[in-house]
């Protein structure tokens, strides 16, 4: 039904589109950080810091959450990595705290994987 249509857009299950599949096809109008071939990344709509970056894949390919990666996957998620170093270089930020939110229980929210960068405060450990 449409409800479940729009959850699925919105990214909230893993069989639909995802609000991060939209931006990374460029339907939707982001505040751009870092861009290359493979990888983008963003500032969340709804920071839990001063800096809070988004890093995405361009393609999900199945990559909904970090535990479903496969073999192929492998430089994809090294390119990730890479490119958050990548961000916290350009960008300046000293010590920062990565996180990858996996399944419901973690808090995830968009099914679509992405790397959170929170910088520029002092963080606790460990999180909540
Ligand atoms: P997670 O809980 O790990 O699935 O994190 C999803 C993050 O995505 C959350 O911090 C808020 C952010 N977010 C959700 N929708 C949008 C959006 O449309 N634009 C941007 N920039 N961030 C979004």
């Amino acid at each position: 039904n449409e409800e479940e249509l729009a959850l699925a857009n919105a990214g909230k299950d893993e069989n639909g589109d995802s609000i991060f599949g939209k931006i990374a096809r460029k339907e939707m109008k982001v505040d751009l950080v870092y861009e290359d071939d493979k990888v983008m990344a963003f500032n969340d709509i709804n920071p839990q810091a001063p800096v809070h970056i988004l890093v995405i894949p361009k393609m999900r390919d199945g990559l909904t959450r970090l535990s479903k990666a496969e073999n192929r996957h492998k430089e994809i998620l090294g390119h990730l990595m890479w490119a958050v170093a990548e961000i916290v270089r350009q960008k300046d930020l000293g010590d920062f705290r990565l996180v990858v939110n996996n399944g419901p229980e973690a808090c995830q929210s968009v099914y679509y994987l992405h790397l959170h960068i929170l910088a520029k405060r002092q963080m606790k450990w460990p999180p909540a």
